[in-house]
């Protein structure tokens, strides 16, 4: 049994997190590769509650030039997504898949046990009410809420700089569970999504990189695999479902 196949002596269940690096090969940008996001744009600018109460007009203009951008037909979950999905499917133990994206690539590619840790573009939140819901249009101060009425306080479903990501709860149970523990297509700078290995390690699950290149904790994964996701992830879960087959 290779080090990062699940353990049948404990209830077989995965944790997998995925990154950016994970839609790249879908034609979305990541955020600090050389051609990413942040080489285009200050954190500080768009990406915290105080750029928001600042500048919201700016900050609108960027969530709503990425919504348009996900809403254009050439976006559409690669080989990486779906192969995900397929181990969803066809795993006999649970698979959590934990992502940071913010596209919905994965849902559209089939994986449903999913958790959007830093939120949705294609979902808003109204600041009165806190009601979220699906929103595929440009967001400007001057749109109301669909459920309170309230004008002027809708803003991106997205978890910015020091704000809480969501379902914290539920992904450190899974995390205390799991026996395996697969990072996808992300660098490792942002908490608490970078201390989920560790956290893994912590109660004795395997522990797998599959990323371009080693993360910022690469050293703190049993094993790597390193190539594009769309090579290494299909790969990868073709081998795990095989070896179920062969042990079931
Ligand atoms: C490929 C590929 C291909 C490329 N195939 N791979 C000091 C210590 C610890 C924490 C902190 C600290 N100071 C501040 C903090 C907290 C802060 C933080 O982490 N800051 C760091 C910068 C230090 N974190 C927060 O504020 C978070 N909240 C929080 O901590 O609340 C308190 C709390 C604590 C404990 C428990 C619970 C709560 C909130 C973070 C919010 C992040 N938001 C963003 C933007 C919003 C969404 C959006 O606009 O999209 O989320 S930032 C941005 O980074 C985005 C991403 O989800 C996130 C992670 O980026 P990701 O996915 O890793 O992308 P890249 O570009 O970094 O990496 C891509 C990878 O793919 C690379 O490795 C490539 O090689 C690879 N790749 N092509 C495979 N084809």
């Amino acid at each position: 049994m290779s080090k990062t196949t699940p353990n049948p002596a404990r209830d077989g269940s995965i944790v997998i997190l995925t990154g950016a690096g994970i839609s790249r090969e879908s034609g979305l940008h990541t955020f600090r590769d050389a051609d990413g996001i942040w080489a285009t744009v200050r954190i500080e600018d768009v990406a915290t509650p105080e750029a928001f109460a600042r500048d919201p007009d700016r900050v609108h203009a960027f969530y709503n030039a990425r919504r348009r951008g996900l809403l254009d037909p050439a976006i559409q979950p690669n080989a990486a997504h779906f192969a995900l999905a397929r181990l969803e499917a066809e795993w006999p133990g649970e698979v959590l898949l934990v992502t940071q994206n913010i596209d919905d690539l994965h849902g559209r590619a089939g994986s449903r046990n999913l958790i959007h840790m830093h939120g949705e573009l294609l979902k808003v939140r109204c600041g009165a009410c806190e009601g979220v819901s699906e929103h595929r249009a440009d967001l400007g101060r001057a749109d109301a809420c669909p459920d309170c009425g309230h004008v002027g306080a809708m803003r991106p479903h997205v978890v910015w700089f020091g704000e809480m990501p969501l379902e914290m709860a539920r992904i450190y149970d899974a995390l205390a569970r799991c026996d395996l523990f697969v990072s996808i297509g992300t660098s490792g700078n942002v908490y608490p999504a970078a201390g989920f290995v560790a956290e893994a390690r912590s109660h004795s699950a395997r522990t797998l990189e599959l990323n371009l290149e080693p993360s910022v904790g690469a050293s703190l994964f049993d094993d790597a695999r390193l190539g594009p996701a769309t090579v290494v992830v299909p790969a990868w879960v073709e081998a795990l479902l095989a070896g179920a087959g062969t042990a079931a």
